[in-house]
């Protein structure tokens, strides 16, 4: 068993009660690392401490230069340590070690692209607006931002909120998933090498209750959230009662539209990408997939031959093309909606259970599986499912597709498959989404804002944007006495 500690103020340390919780490996079903389960004085101990940092000593005090230089030492640390990286996101969510590996670029990225929008600090001049009033505003950190962070793709995910959160001058504490909460731990030590000053970034480990107790936390100033839709509500309700500042980036369950005009064989591979792409544990994953009615059956039967040549395996091995579920809770879960789906009437056309492979019997592995006939109506259109599992609707015109594409309480992406300029250009206005993708699919970048439409979320992350959620706006007016013109 790896043995990992909490970071607060600057120090390593176990929980204040000693208590522990494992991380369990979802290939082997077997824990290998043990962390802190946080107590409400470790919580209240962070948030104090980034408090302190926030207000006084070198972090209080420094310039926006001076975090872009911290923020690019990130970088390059994430890159020199890509490989632990991967290791332990691969031990403890089973993403694949090809896709995670792959990834320390785009996560340094992060780091790179906000420690220059730190030196770009932006205000308006409002000259002449006012007789004898010269007006300006400026933007200032917010103060201690809570970063409570999912499992799926949890440094990405942390960093989305880290970076810009830094880069604007605001001190954090972070709340990782308790099942995956090593690689946060591994990326703070990254964090304290590259020299952030003690307190400015705080991590403390622990289940829901830990999230919940940092959220109410009246030291806590903004609260930046990724993860489910009810867990989103219940922390803007608590946020809501001290107007506490909130970002929300819940889940989706998004479109994923194909026309008759498509390249047939790009779409079935966007598709696939879309929905299967870490084991279909992607907030953005395209799960609904609906195909015009002329090319309905031919679409289906290119989507089940080609979702049932992927390859499921270990996940540390590159060759594997999909791993398993990231813990028993979701297994179960995804389980469980495809018994709903079937009961409901959808046809079951491929996956739909365990592989028979006695290799991966101890793994949380479930086929990729691809509904056909499915009506929007169904729970299994409707829902959330978080794991490999298309469902597919027919539709035949335009004004069709778009009333089943945002006949959801979601709104977080859509993709359109299309060679037609103007209809593509239609079906972009006419979603009800954050981000609408054409021929491609599942696409992020550190310069892309990205968040949702209706109980998708609140607020944007990445790009030039996504400073605005970690400063407030201040206007400041100087009476010049006598008019400037
Ligand atoms: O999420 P939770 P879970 C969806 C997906 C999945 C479902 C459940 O559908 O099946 O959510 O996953 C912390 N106050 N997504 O249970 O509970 C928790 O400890 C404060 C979508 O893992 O929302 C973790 O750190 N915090 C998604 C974080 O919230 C609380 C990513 C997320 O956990 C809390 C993951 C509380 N009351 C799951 N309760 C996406 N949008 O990408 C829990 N937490």
């Amino acid at each position: 068993m790896e043995q990992y500690r909490m970071l607060v103020d600057g120090v390593w340390r176990d929980a204040s009660g000693k208590a522990t919780f494992d991380s369990v490996n979802p290939f082997t079903s077997q824990p290998w690392a043990r962390v802190p389960a946080a107590s409400e004085q470790d919580i209240d101990d962070a948030v104090q401490a980034a408090r302190r940092a926030f207000e006084t000593g070198p972090w209080a005090a420094s310039t926006p230069l001076q975090r872009a230089a911290l923020l690019r030492r990130l970088g390059d640390l994430i890159g020199d340590n890509a490989d632990e990286l991967a290791r332990v996101q691969v031990l403890e969510n089973g993403r694949l070690v090809r896709e995670v590996g792959g990834r320390a670029k785009s996560l340094a990225n992060h780091a790179y692209f906000f420690a220059g929008v730190a030196e770009s600090p932006t205000g308006e001049t409002l000259a002449g607006s006012v007789p004898n009033m010269q007006i300006f505003t400026v933007r200032e950190p917010i103060g201690v931002v809570a970063a409570i962070t999912p499992w799926n793709s949890p440094l990405t995910l942390l960093l989305w909120k880290l970076c810009p959160a830094l880069a604007a001058g605001n001190t954090v504490v972070i709340k990782p998933s308790e099942i995956t909460p090593v690689s946060t731990l591994v990326l703070a030590r990254l964090l304290c090498e590259a020299g952030f000053p003690d307190g400015v970034v705080n991590v403390v480990t622990g289940a829901g209750d830990a999230g919940a107790a940092l959220a109410a936390h009246p030291g806590v100033d903004k609260i930046a959230f990724t993860g489910s839709t009810a867990v989103g509500k219940k922390i803007a309700g608590i946020a809501a009662e001290r107007l506490a500042r909130v970002s929300l980036e819940l889940g989706g369950k998004s479109p994923n539209i194909v026309f008759p005009d498509a390249d047939l064989s790009s779409a079935v591979n966007g598709v696939v990408g879309g929905v299967f792409a870490a084991t279909g544990q992607l907030c953005m994953a395209g799960s609904r997939v609906l195909v015009h009615t002329d090319i309905y059956d031919e679409f289906c039967d290119a989507l089940v031959a080609r979702t049932e040549r992927i390859r499921i395996g270990d996940p540390m091995d590159p060759a594997t093309e999909m791993g398993t579920m990231a813990c028993r809770a979701q297994y179960d879960k995804v389980l469980h909606y495809i018994d709903v789906a079937k009961q409901d009437g959808a046809r079951l056309a491929t996956g739909g259970d365990r592989p028979d492979d006695p290799a991966l019997a101890r793994g949380l592995f479930i086929r990729p599986t691809v509904f056909t006939h499915v009506d929007n109506r169904m729970r299994i259109a409707r829902e959330e499912v978080f794991g490999p599992v298309a469902v597919v609707i027919r539709f035949s015109d335009e004004d069709e597709a778009v009333a089943i594409a945002n006949d959801t309480r979601f709104g977080l992406a859509a993709g359109v498959w299309t060679k037609d300029l103007a209809r593509a250009h239609r079906m972009v206005r006419r979603l009800r989404a954050g981000t609408v993708w054409v021929n491609n699919y599942r696409r992020t970048n550190h310069v892309a804002p990205f968040g949702g439409f209706k109980e998708s979320g609140i607020g944007r992350e990445n790009g030039f944007h996504a400073i605005e959620e970690y400063t407030e706006l201040k206007t400041v007016w100087i009476d010049t006495g006598s008019r400037i013109t």
